[in-house]
């Protein structure tokens, strides 16, 4: 399976296998090919490949045909891609005469150095938004927009549902690297410029890594034009064409990204010594399975200098989240207490920043005490005072709820608490948290529950913080 890599750690010979497949698939008409499709359908409504819920889906499709289109040339080319919020500079590596050239040159922006320079003869645009166009591939880098920051992306990347986000990363996101480029990158034949294809490949990567920070809402979404089943023009006429549906896993495709996470799950034993692992590119996620034998208090941490950010995962369900941490440990580290009944757990692990990376250490320990008796909180009885006494404590209450109703969990005081709420009949089983719902910087959940044992846990929302509160449960 090929593996699409960050453009700027290829080798030279990595690069120059690239190029050179570009240049033939240009040399034999394919490539010109492409160009055509892009430009064509462009404003096309019925085609709807821009503003329009097949952005993501349409450019995913065209980039894997030109991407196997290169690999019949040389089968150990992959689309690279460009991560712009990394590589910002005219002099980044991207931009140098043995990849895709440099930037144009006035009057008229002509790109003079690299393959792609007009000048050396063989690159001639031959498909041009307007006939009377200029041949040769043209940019005016960074002479209009502004890359869009590392906070720019994480931002998009938190956005959902998939038709949120999908707007934000066109609009806020690509069209600006479109823009950033200029000249030829700015046209309905932008393809003209073989940057388009690392741009392109790296808003396809982040659809991949939006889909893993997201692993319950919908990959993909319709806008009442185009729907999971809809044949994607120019292929529409193949016997089986491309629909959103048939492209929503990048791996089914056959390629993957330098930054997905690894597909082992790395086993984890309770009591071990610490694992040293590594985030060793932006976006990666690193996986973690353990066991364990008996229903008890465990803790789960990362250790190092790497700012990463933890979320815990089960009982046997790597989808159902039990908590999260970023900062509890200190330092950057991720720390979870919980009191966790027998079967499997998922750690997953990245850096809290998404272009971050760095080295960490995890382990999980289990506690031998047993776990204490917990405090039952009286549904609409009075409030019971708890303390966090020293940092990284948390409180475990039970309450029962004896008919279908809204429950409200509210803290009191002046303590800035955080509260989760996990249930029915299930210590693990997540079901809401809260910071500052409630009055000042109290806690307060609202949910409609059915009967059942439910579990409060009380923290303080700041790892250092102590204090003292109230916590009640009102039925209504
Ligand atoms: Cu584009």
């Amino acid at each position: 399976m090929g593996i699409r890599k960050n453009q700027a750690t290829l080798s030279a010979d990595e690069k120059s296998r690239f190029v050179n497949a570009i240049l033939q698939l240009k040399a034999n008409g394919i490539y010109d090919r492409y160009v055509r499709q892009h430009r064509d359908l462009f404003f096309d409504a019925n085609a709807g490949i821009h503003e329009t819920a097949l952005f993501l889906p349409w450019h995913r499709e065209f980039l894997r045909r030109l991407e196997l289109d290169l690999q019949r040339i040389d089968p150990s080319v992959s689309l690279p891609y460009w991560d712009w919020t990394v590589d910002r500079s005219l002099t980044a590596s991207l931009w140098g005469a043995d990849f895709m050239g440099g930037n144009g040159v006035p009057p008229g922006g002509a790109v003079q150095t690299g393959a792609f320079a007009f000048r050396f003869g063989r690159w001639r645009l031959t498909v041009r938004d307007n006939p009377a166009g200029r041949v040769e591939l043209t940019r005016a880098i960074s002479s209009g927009a502004t890359l869009p920051s590392a906070n720019g992306v994480q931002r998009v990347l938190t956005r959902t549902p998939f038709s949120a986000f999908r707007v934000d990363l066109e609009r806020d996101i690509h069209n600006i690297v479109h823009g950033f480029i200029g000249g030829s990158a700015g046209d309905r034949s932008s393809p003209n410029d073989p940057a388009f294809f690392l741009l392109h490949c790296n808003v396809d990567r982040l659809w991949a890594i939006w889909q893993s920070l997201h692993p319950t809402d919908a990959p993909f979404q319709g806008d009442g034009r185009f729907n999971l089943n809809s044949p994607m023009q120019p292929w529409d006429n193949e016997i089986s064409p491309p629909t959103p549906a048939r492209v929503l896993s990048h791996v089914a495709l056959g390629y993957t990204y330098d930054t997905d996470r690894g597909a082992a799950m790395t086993d984890l034993t309770v009591g071990a010594p610490i694992r040293q692992a590594s985030i060793s590119q932006a976006g990666e996620v690193d996986w973690y399975r353990f066991t364990v034998p008996a229903a008890s208090t465990y803790i789960i941490e990362t250790q190092g200098s790497t700012d990463v950010f933890m979320s815990l995962f089960g009982v046997n369900s790597q989808n159902t989240l039990v908590t999260e941490d970023d900062d509890s440990g200190g330092a950057g580290n991720s720390k979870i207490v919980s009191n966790l009944s027998a079967g499997t757990y998922f750690v997953r692990v990245r850096h809290a920043q998404t272009t971050g990376t760095g080295t960490y250490g995890i382990s999980v320990t289990g506690t031998t005490q047993p776990q204490p008796d917990l405090v039952e909180i009286i549904v609409n009885g009075p409030q019971i005072q708890g303390n966090i006494a020293a940092a990284n404590e948390s409180d475990v209450y039970s309450f029962s709820a004896t008919q279908i109703a809204t429950y409200t969990i509210v803290t009191s005081g002046s303590t800035d608490t955080f509260v989760t709420l996990n249930g029915p009949n299930n210590q693990t089983a997540f079901i809401s948290q809260d910071d500052d719902s409630g009055p000042g910087q109290n806690s307060q959940i609202v949910r409609v529950l059915t009967p059942g044992m439910y579990f409060v846990r009380v923290r303080h929302y700041s790892p250092t913080g102590t204090g003292a509160y109230g916590v009640a449960v009102q039925r209504s």
